[in-house]
């Protein structure tokens, strides 16, 4: 991508869709560099720290307090069945990773400097943003055969502010294809309102659930996309992810960004230690 403006194509398209992928936005280098960061902290990672495995499918692991707590470290998260009745993984541990959360933006120099790239703070003010601030990042890795789908979800359901403003920009590190894992999404959904909210609640957390009725994903369409591609998917739009069915990797970075000039609130599940307050591009 140029530096500068969106063109009103794009725009245009993001209105009307509430998502928009960019092609090319970052290198093949930049992305391996990401990629190669990614698996050395791995490389690093003692797995007995994760005693919390984190899917989706299994909301049990929101209790989890290396979950709750995550907010302003480097953690790992690992996929369903992965741990055998002893204890002990079944797979190798680069395999056994769903992904790392949720600060590498400002606790890793790689991720930091990936994610207050030029280009992408040029692409936030031009999505409206007055003052943003990098609030979660998360490096995915459906491994291959292994990784999981992440259910049908909006973004403010996780991260809300009043009004609305999260934005997700999500970045392919691999091809990702239908058969491994692509994101798929509803476009026009993020007219609708938000069916729930997850927020802390006591030591755990709960749902609010505003509207029971599963999302209707008849017109969703996968977003495959390649290497390097970004596509920024608004706060309300339902997307999700299938399993990886192949023998591919399927890495993903994704930074959710919101904007300073709204409120935070306090019972989101994700919250900072006040040593690391949030930071935009600067
Ligand atoms: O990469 C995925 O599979 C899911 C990512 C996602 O849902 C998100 O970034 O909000």
């Amino acid at each position: 991508m140029s530096q500068g403006s969106l063109t009103s194509e794009q725009l245009a398209q993001w209105n009307a869709d509430g998502y928009l992928a960019i092609e090319g936005f970052y290198s093949d280098e930049q992305c391996l560099a990401l990629r190669q960061r990614a698996l050395g902290l791995i490389e690093d990672f003692d797995p007995t720290e994760a005693t919390s495995v984190f899917s989706t499918t299994d909301k049990s692991h929101s209790q989890d307090e290396y979950f709750l707590t995550s907010g302003d470290k480097i953690r790992f998260f690992l996929e369903d069945g992965v741990v055998g009745d002893d204890g002990q993984l079944t797979v190798p541990k680069h395999q056994s990773v769903n992904k790392l959360g949720h600060a590498m933006h400002d606790l890793d120099p790689v991720f930091s400097d990936f994610s207050r790239a030029d280009d992408l703070a040029s692409l936030v003010a031009d999505l409206g943003f007055a003052d943003p601030q990098l609030l979660q990042s998360m490096y995915i890795l459906k491994p291959p055969r292994v990784g999981g789908e992440v259910i049908w979800h909006t973004d403010h359901t996780f991260l809300w502010t009043e009004p609305q403003t999260v934005v997700g920009f999500w970045v392919a590190i691999d091809d990702a294809t239908i058969d491994n894992g692509c994101m798929w999404a509803v476009p026009g959904g993020h007219r609708l309102p938000v069916k729930s909210r997850f927020r802390r609640e006591g030591t755990g957390t709960t749902d609010d659930v505003f509207d029971a009725d599963e999302y209707d994903i008849s017109e969703k369409i996968p977003l495959e996309a390649k290497r390097g591609t970004l596509i920024a998917l608004h706060g309300t739009l339902p997307h999700w992810s299938g399993p990886n069915t192949s023998a591919d990797p399927r890495h993903a970075y994704t930074v959710h960004i919101i904007d300073g000039t709204a409120q935070y609130l306090d019972d989101n599940w994700l919250q900072r230690s006040p040593e690391l307050p949030l930071r935009g591009f600067s």
